[in-house]
């Protein structure tokens, strides 16, 4: 089939990856306790628009990048899981809007979701990989990481924290867009927090730039720039299809190449900048 062009790319995007979070009363979350815990507004209807947005990648090509004073100077900045800005400020900012967290950080004792304070700065979202095709009630009694009750209890602890779970459909149709558009067969695992966060910053921001997602000419074996850890999956991927998603990241650039090869930096336009 043709190839999609950048503006096709992103209207596919836009058309048919609706970013939600769980509220209150879709089934099964219509008990009491989840009327306690649940925010009662969408994450969207919380934040409202941004003008311009960064997602700021975890890969240790940021290391050295010098990054942080731009990536200060958008309205809102994004971060995944257990990355600190604390001892990395002149390379990837000091700002936090949102974090993503994957629900193995919330509910594995490793990262110490509920004592560091690192968690405690803007507004939280957490996902988790859902089977394909399943719905709500199939995801929460089987979840692939059971985060439900460590969610309950970092509510009750941080009630002035926002703190939402992302709608697992998202996941499996974000998926079939980046199979649609890759040759090869991917694997059918859910896409890296890293996709989600740049679909949620391109609903949420008129402009979006991603900060070495696409590696830069600063790319390396190392994992993240927080940690010593080697290992070249994360940035081309295992367990999630990351070199395809990067791939069609790439193709929805309206930067340069150039602005990749320096500063790993990708800019997205917000959906609600184009028609489709
Ligand atoms: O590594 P992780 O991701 O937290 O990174 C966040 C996002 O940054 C992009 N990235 C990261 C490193 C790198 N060298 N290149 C990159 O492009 C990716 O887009 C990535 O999504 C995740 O997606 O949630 C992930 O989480 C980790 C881990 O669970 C958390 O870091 C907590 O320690 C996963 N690693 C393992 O399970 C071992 C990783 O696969 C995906």
């Amino acid at each position: 089939s043709r190839k999609l062009s950048r503006e096709e790319l992103i209207c596919e995007l836009k058309q048919r990856v609706p970013v939600k979070t769980i509220q209150f009363g879709e089934d099964p979350f219509t008990t009491s306790d989840w009327q306690k815990s649940l925010p009662s507004k969408s994450l969207m209807e919380e934040l409202g628009q941004f003008r311009t947005c960064a997602v700021v990648s975890s890969a240790a090509s940021i290391l050295h990048s010098k990054l942080g004073n731009e990536i200060n100077g958008h309205d809102a900045v994004l971060r995944f899981n257990a990355a600190p800005t604390s001892g990395f400020e002149f390379d990837v900012g000091t700002k936090t809007t949102i974090r993503i967290i994957n629900s193995q950080v919330i509910s594995t004792g490793d990262y110490q979701f509920h004592a560091k304070s690192l968690y405690r700065t803007g507004v939280l979202l957490t996902w988790d990989p859902a089977p394909y095709a399943a719905n709500l009630s199939e995801w929460f009694k089987n979840p692939d990481y059971n985060f439900f009750e460590d969610y309950k209890k970092y509510r009750e602890n941080n009630p002035e924290q926002p703190f939402h779970i992302l709608h697992p459909s998202i996941q499996w149709k974000l998926w079939n867009i980046v199979q649609e558009n890759t040759a090869e067969n991917i694997q059918p695992n859910p896409p890296s927090s890293g996709l989600m966060g740049i679909v949620l910053m391109m609903t949420l921001c008129d402009q979006t730039d991603v900060y070495e997602f696409l590696p830069s000419q600063r790319q390396t074996d190392r994992c993240h720039y927080y940690e010593m850890f080697h290992d070249q999956a994360c940035t081309m991927g295992a367990y999630h299809p990351l070199m395809f998603e990067k791939n069609l990241v790439k193709r929805m650039n309206h930067g340069t190449d150039e602005e990749i090869h320096m500063y790993g930096k990708v800019t997205l336009p917000g959906f609600r900048t184009v028609l489709c």
